[in-house]
C-alpha cells in the first residue's frame, strides 16, 4: 500500500513539469511520500480551491506551489489551507521569472508563503522536508545526513 502523501506539489501548467520533476525527485530521495497535481489558479480555480481546502484533512503537511508569469497559485492555495505553502517561481520566456518571483513574494499580511529561487525546485523539496523534520525525527535525520554529504563535498 502506498504511504499517505505528506507533501503536495501543485503547479499551474504541464509546462512547469520539467522543472518540478526535480522537486519530486528530491522528495523521493528523502523518502517523503508526495502527490503531484496540475491545477491553474486562473484556468481551473475550482479545482485549486477543492484541492487546497481538502489538503490538510487528506493528510498533507506541507504544500509546494509552482507557477509562472502572473503566479498567483501559491497565494490562492495559501488562502484555502492552514498548511505552510512553499512557492517556486518558474523561469519565464519574456521576463526571466522575475514576474513569477514578484507575484509570489509580495503576499499581503495574514497570508504568507515561503518562496525559493527562480526554478528552485530542489530547494523547495529540501525546505518541505525540513518542515516535516521539525516534528518528525526520521525526516530531520535525513536532512542531517544530507547536510553531511554537502559538507563532505
Ligand atoms: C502559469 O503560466 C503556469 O504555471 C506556467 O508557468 C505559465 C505558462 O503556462 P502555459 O501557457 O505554458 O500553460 O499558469
Amino acid at each position: 500500500m502506498e504511504a499517505t502523501p505528506l507533501v503536495g506539489i501543485v503547479m499551474g501548467s504541464q509546462s512547469d513539469m520539467a522543472v518540478m520533476e526535480e522537486c519530486a525527485a528530491q522528495l523521493a530521495e528523502f523518502g517523503v511520500p508526495h502527490e503531484v497535481v496540475i491545477a491553474s489558479a486562473h484556468r481551473q480555480p475550482e479545482k485549486v480551491r477543492e484541492w487546497a481546502s481538502s489538503a490538510a484533512d487528506r493528510g498533507l503537511r506541507v504544500i509546494i506551489a509552482a507557477a509562472g508569469k502572473s503566479a498567483h497559485l501559491g497565494g490562492v492555495v495559501a488562502a484555502h489551507t492552514p498548511l505552510p505553502v512553499i512557492t517556486v517561481p518558474m523561469k519565464t520566456s519574456d521576463l526571466g521569472g522575475l514576474d513569477s518571483l514578484l507575484s509570489m513574494v509580495q503576499m499581503p499580511t495574514g497570508v504568507p508563503v515561503a518562496c525559493v529561487a527562480i526554478n528552485g525546485a530542489r530547494n523547495a523539496a529540501i525546505l518541505a522536508t525540513q518542515i516535516l523534520g521539525a516534528t518528525m525525527p526520521e525526516y530531520r535525520e535525513r536532512i542531517v545526513r544530507y547536510k553531511q554529504t554537502l559538507a563532505e563535498g
